[in-house]
């Protein structure tokens, strides 16, 4: 996710172009940790000194998704999911770990209410399992599994908790993938029939709604980069998935106002501020490129009904995009998620390497993380002003829209000490650093109505197992207890008092 464009970029500029892109840059890809001897804490780009107060009902939440949390991979009736398939398949997940037990919240999700009650929140986003809804991605819904969410929405509401469902959490199920997947235009008419089933069980309950998770990084990630389910490794395949998922993102949001035209419906997109790497004019075009890329993909064709102007020398064809094919891709969306972990600084390639590949289709961007702030144990630069940016860049762009924050967070790998407490105070930095950015952006005439932290729990980190640790609260997965590190006791104040700031 983020910064994933790497194999795109590789491939239209050719290897030797790509060579210079660091692989830590494929973020949740599975890359190497690069650890830097950068400052410890985060970086203080807003003060937060005076105390910075958010808008009253804001949301504070976590963020969790099905796959990475529930385990009961079989249980009740689930059908298996590109995730199952890819998790068993060796060699694909570091340590060989899978999902298949997780965080056990399929059967421990009142413990997980606990927790949220503990630490004064009064939003959850989580995501429904396709396959435990439909096991084979069509046909009548399998009772199991809808109860298991009614359950749940139930027990949130009654704890005063927003339900934020989100549909599609990379869980495709597999025999959709077997059938062609995301590059087979029918998987967009398959998810309408899912969205709907799923919103005549919950849609009485549930009144906040995301079509997809990043479908920015399950495009590319699976279908291109290969390091994320369902493992494809094809330009081709990364192109026309991208078209099918524009489709299936109105498709979906469609169906979803068809059953309850009141509900509110948004994406999660994943983005990052991108920015020059120097003030050359050819900079400042591959930072544009490097924003149309990464951050409005999926966004302008719901929202405008194109392609980002940036990259309109894409092949139609190429992309199998029919005539009339762009008016079906807009979608009204009545909030923006924005999931933002860091920045990209973008540059030209240099003219070697465009006259060695001036017969390709030409793509010239190189995107690098930040290397001034501090890194987190994945490697990701912790710069808070790149919620800032990308925030108020999306307000003034897109019309002052209501926005929410709907992951943000970082793997730190701390653990609990002799007495069992767990002091991640690099954790607590993060957040307050990016919430003081957050809070300048809402001074600024952004509308931002919540903020959601990646995660509630320490959970199954895709392709990096459980090796990267976000959760506010531990997770013992030997024995599934689960702690309230001090980052979940921070939050719980900054909750209750809705701001932070002095003492917080
Ligand atoms: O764990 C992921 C999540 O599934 C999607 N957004 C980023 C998180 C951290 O990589």
């Amino acid at each position: 996710m983020r910064l994933t464009r790497r194999k795109f970029v590789q491939s239209i500029l050719g290897a030797s172009a790509a060579a210079g892109l660091p692989a830590v840059l494929s973020g949740c890809s599975g890359s190497p940790k690069a650890r830097t001897a950068t400052p410890a804490s985060a970086p203080v780009q807003f003060s937060s000194s005076s105390g910075v107060v958010f808008p009253k009902g804001f949301f504070w939440g976590t963020a969790t998704a099905a796959y990475q949390i529930e385990g009961a991979w079989n249980e009740d009736g689930k059908g298996e999911s590109i995730w199952d398939r890819f998790a068993h398949t060796s060699d694909k997940i570091k340590n060989g770990d899978t999902g298949d037990v997780a965080c056990d919240s399929y059967h421990r999700w009142r413990e997980d209410i606990a927790l949220m009650r503990a630490m004064n929140l009064n939003s959850y986003r989580f995501s429904i399992s396709w396959p435990r809804i439909q096991p084979s991605g069509s046909g009548a819904a399998n009772a199991k599994g809808v109860d298991y969410y009614s359950r749940l929405v139930d027990a949130l509401l009654e704890a005063h908790i927003r339900p934020l469902v989100t549909l599609y959490h990379w869980d495709l199920p597999q025999a959709l993938e077997d059938a062609g997947g995301w590059t087979n235009r029918d998987t967009a008419a398959r998810f309408a029939e899912y969205v709907q089933l799923v919103a005549q069980a919950l849609g009485d309950r549930v009144t906040d709604w995301m079509i997809f998770n990043e479908p920015d990084a399950f495009v590319d990630l699976g279908h291109l980069e290969g390091t994320h389910a369902p493992g494809r490794k094809s330009l081709l395949d990364f192109l026309r998935a991208t078209h099918v998922v524009n489709l299936a993102q109105a498709a979906g949001f469609r169906a979803l106002k068809a059953v309850r035209p009141s509900a509110r419906v948004g994406t999660a997109f994943s983005m990052s501020a991108c920015e020059p790497a120097t003030d050359s004019e050819e900079d400042k075009l591959a930072a544009e490129r490097a924003h149309a890329i990464t951050n409005i993909w999926f966004l302008e064709p719901a929202l405008r009904g194109r392609y980002p102007e940036a990259l309109t020398f894409l092949p139609e064809t190429v992309m199998r995009i029919k005539a009339g094919d762009m008016e079906k891709t807009r979608a009204p969306l009545d909030f923006i998620g924005i999931n933002l972990y860091y920045r990209i600084i973008a540059s030209a390639p240099g003219a070697l390497e465009r006259a060695a590949h001036a017969q390709e289709w030409l793509f010239p961007v190189k995107m690098d993380g930040g290397q001034q702030g501090p890194k987190t144990d994945f490697g990701w630069e912790v710069w808070p002003k790149a919620l800032y940016d990308i925030v108020l860049r999306i307000t003034r762009e897109y019309n002052r829209p209501v926005i929410e924050i709907t992951e943000s967070g970082c793997s730190y790998n701390d653990g609990p000490d002799a007495s069992g407490a767990i002091h991640d105070s690099r954790r607590v930095a993060y957040h307050r650093e990016y919430l003081a950015a957050l809070g300048r952006s809402i001074a600024e005439g952004a509308d931002v109505r919540g903020y959601h932290a990646w995660s509630l729990l320490d959970n199954f980190e895709w392709a990096e197992g459980f090796s990267q640790r976000f959760g506010l609260a531990y997770v013992d997965f030997k024995t599934q207890k689960r702690t309230i590190k001090d980052s979940g006791h921070w939050y719980s104040k900054v909750a209750a008092e809705n701001r932070v700031g002095p003492g917080l």
